[in-house]
């Protein structure tokens, strides 16, 4: 497979420092070298431009949405650069920076495919907008924004509208969510599996149940959305937002691989290792390692 490795060093969706080093951190472990393991041709393509900005220009656009403007701005590019690569036919994996980059990445697959799902593996839902949100932090919002829900410079993103229908979209891992997210997920009727939920039903049952919804609805391809922070706080010291009764390595990894082995995996985010609080690299080498293993299933 060729794969176009994106990195968007950003953290203005988190308001927090940390996740825009990622990408350099990532490419120190020598993630092209990993992957190219596998039998895979990776062509790096560097790190897109984020445009740099001052503390006081942070509610330019709105009072409680942190760097709109700049958000907006890299979500679009981001956009056109998982479009054109879905076109030429590498695989996009977009390594962050925070979540709100999965804006963009939704938006570029929503221009190359009509009729597409999204899962999305967090300990968060990431459906609040400028209405619900607590922190105004945009990584707490790119999926209601994909939904065509928020702020209209973030819905209208790439081209205008939603990105994405919510009965297509299937957050995995679910643990901490806002009152606004709880109410908007019973609303939409949206398709969230907490951790108590997915061990419940069997890890790879509730994997072949999503896969068999996605199939019936002839779904051409999904996007892969992975935040760190799904895996339980206790692996996971470089993250912005750690949430604890999360699932464990072990568990994480036989989703992933029984996700990946469908083939319908088109594009992946990896978002949220924040190298600044990470602790002795244990978050970058197992990001590294989550890289490693699906990449290894994928074919
Ligand atoms: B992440 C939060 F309030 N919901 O909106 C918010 F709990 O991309 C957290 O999933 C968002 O890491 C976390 O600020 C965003 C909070
Ligand atoms: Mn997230
Ligand atoms: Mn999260
Ligand atoms: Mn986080």
């Amino acid at each position: 497979m060729d794969i176009n490795l994106i990195g968007v060093p950003i953290f203005y969706g988190a308001d927090k420092r940390g996740p825009e080093y990622a990408p350099a951190k990532l490419r120190d472990k020598q993630v092209v070298s990993v992957l190219s393991k596998h039998n895979h041709k990776i062509y790096d393509l560097g790190n897109l431009n984020v445009p740099e900005t001052k503390e006081y220009n942070k509610f330019y656009a709105h009072h409680n949405l942190k760097y709109v403007q700049q958000i907006v701005e890299v979500n679009t590019n981001l956009a056109h650069m998982v479009y054109t690569s879905l076109k030429a036919e590498s695989f996009p994996l977009i390594i962050g920076g925070d979540h709100s980059v999965g804006l963009g990445s939704i938006s570029g697959v929503s221009k190359a495919y009509k009729n597409f799902a999204v899962i999305w593996m967090d300990a968060h839902a990431d459906i609040n907008t400028q209405d619900t949100s607590g922190s105004g932090n945009i990584h707490g919002m790119p999926l209601a924004e994909a939904m065509g829900l928020g702020y209209h410079d973030l819905v209208n993103v790439y081209f205008e509208g939603q990105k994405v229908s919510p009965e297509n979209v299937f957050i995995l891992g679910a643990r901490d969510l806002d009152d606004g997210e709880k109410a908007l997920i019973k609303e939409k009727n949206l398709n969230v599996y907490s951790p108590e939920k997915i061990r419940e039903k069997g890890l790879e049952n509730l994997v072949n149940e999503i896969v068999q919804e996605i199939k019936d609805r002839n779904i051409e391809a999904v996007h892969l959305s992975f935040d760190m922070d799904f895996i339980d706080s206790k692996y996971v010291p470089g993250t912005g937002t750690p949430v604890s009764e999360g699932m464990n390595i072990e568990e994480t990894k036989v989703l992933i691989k029984s996700i990946v082995e469908t083939k319908l995996v088109k594009s992946m985010d990896l978002v949220e290792l924040n190298t600044l609080l990470d602790k002795d690299d244990v978050t970058a080498d197992l990001a590294i390692d989550l890289l490693d293993w699906t990449f290894k299933h994928m074919r």
